[in-house]
């Protein structure tokens, strides 16, 4: 079997996704993967469309671990979130088409069902406490059991993550009011100050305990915002608070300093979505320095990568939480559930629920029912691509935030 042709479908319902449609010669064989990399979409379609789609035209889909060593060790330049969203589509898709040709859904081809479904946590978000409550209340009526909590930080300007969850769609940060450039939108800037979110987070974690009590399991991201020493000290501040892990809480680019972290806090740590391969992982893996490897499979290198990783991570007691935020396509969802019932050391899900435009352009996106995900028993990843869908919804330019200190520097967003 050979690749014929593989298109890169640039669509935007709702919020921006480029997609990848790995074509066969086998008649009506093809395989789906996501490459969407929230505001740098256009940048993976040129990587994909100037650069690698050469390259597997005539190979044999089957290879999929050849493939991938190929456009990641054979192209010399390696690595960062652009090339490694790239590979990490092609790889969905090869894995879509092997579990297309053996009749299979990819869990099956990973080892097969280890658990009945992905526990799945929402995200709830409010301007005050008694917001955030409510909003954990709503999330645990849909029949969540762990629910991430964000509240609005006083004398900061657009705290990350209040929307809460994103019952449909996930545009939270794609249409905000900010400053327009040569026909398009500009980064909004916030404004953010460590020692008023210091207070503040532990502070609504007492009211949430007080109000909904301890039974269902409740956690904070902190987005990479803190240094070491300040991490530490939230950490310690929210022992009492039992909670299920504190996510990213500092830079990525200092795996070191979780050292300093690990050795004050008795708080679950958890890390990864912008990391972008298992060398990236590696230190706070062997050093067991984190509780939940969170990285993003969609930027990660895809199912190849991701089962590496979480077989390393198994080896030191450490379970996987991968990132699963609006931003990333259906694809990638999916990729992420067949893993989780697959692996031994499955710990969370993060999910969304999509839009009925983002169903219509990607059919087949994983089911959520009493706290879990699943997916289908169809043949691969179990999610198609409708491609007159796609074209009614065009390309909008869209950034993320950035985020400056009182000072006006610039800080981590
Ligand atoms: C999460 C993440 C996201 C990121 C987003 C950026 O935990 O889901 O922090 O919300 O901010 O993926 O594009
Ligand atoms: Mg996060």
């Amino acid at each position: 079997m050979k690749i014929t042709n593989i298109d890169v479908i640039v669509t935007c319902p709702g919020r921006n996704y480029v997609a990848i449609k790995i074509h066969t010669d086998s008649p009506g064989l093809y395989g789906v993967g996501d490459a969407t990399l929230n505001g740098r979409e256009l940048s993976v379609a040129a990587a994909l469309r100037d650069h690698m789609i050469p390259l597997l035209i005539g190979r044999d889909p089957d290879q999929v671990e050849d493939i991938w060593q190929m456009l990641f060790r054979g192209a010399y330049w390696r690595g960062g979130p652009v090339l490694m969203t790239a590979l990490a589509a092609i790889d969905m898709a090869l894995w879509d088409i092997k579990g297309k040709r053996a009749g299979m859904p990819v869990y099956s081809l990973l080892g097969g069902r280890t658990r009945t479904g992905a526990l799945a946590y929402t995200h709830a978000g409010g301007q005050n406490f008694t917001e955030v409550e409510d909003s954990v209340r709503r999330a645990i009526a849909k029949g969540f059991k762990v629910v991430r909590a964000q509240v609005a930080i006083p004398g900061n300007v657009g705290t990350y993550g209040i929307g809460g969850s994103s019952l449909a769609g996930a545009a939270q940060w794609t249409n905000q009011p900010a400053e327009w450039g040569d026909g398009g939108p500009l980064p909004q800037v916030e404004k953010w100050e460590p020692s008023a979110y210091m207070r503040t987070i532990p502070a609504l974690f007492d009211h949430l305990r007080s109000t909904i009590g301890f039974d269902t399991e409740l956690f904070h991201d902190v987005h990479e915002r803190l240094t070491p020493i300040q991490a530490a000290r939230l950490g310690r501040d929210l022992e009492p608070h039992r909670i299920l892990f504190l996510e990213d809480p500092i830079r990525p680019e200092h795996k070191e300093s979780f050292r300093l972290i690990r050795n004050h806090t008795l708080t679950p740590l958890a890390m990864g979505e912008l990391f972008h391969s298992r060398w990236d992982c590696l230190p706070l893996l062997t050093e067991q320095l984190i509780d939940y490897i969170r990285c993003d499979i969609g930027h990660t290198g895809g199912i190849t990568e991701a089962k590496k990783i979480a077989a390393i991570a198994e080896s030191f007691h450490i379970q996987t939480a991968w990132h699963g935020p609006g931003d990333i396509g259906p694809a990638t969802h999916a990729a992420n559930v067949h893993l989780d019932i697959a692996l031994a050391n499955f710990g969370v899900q993060e999910m969304v629920f999509f839009s009925d435009q983002v169903h219509e352009v990607f059919p087949g996106a994983p089911v959520f029912e009493n706290g879990m995900l699943n997916v289908s028993d169809a043949p691969g990843l179990g999610v198609d691509i409708h491609e007159d869908a796609a074209a009614k919804y065009p390309y909008q330019r869209a950034y993320l935030p950035t985020t400056r200190r009182a000072d006006g520097s610039v800080h981590d967003w």
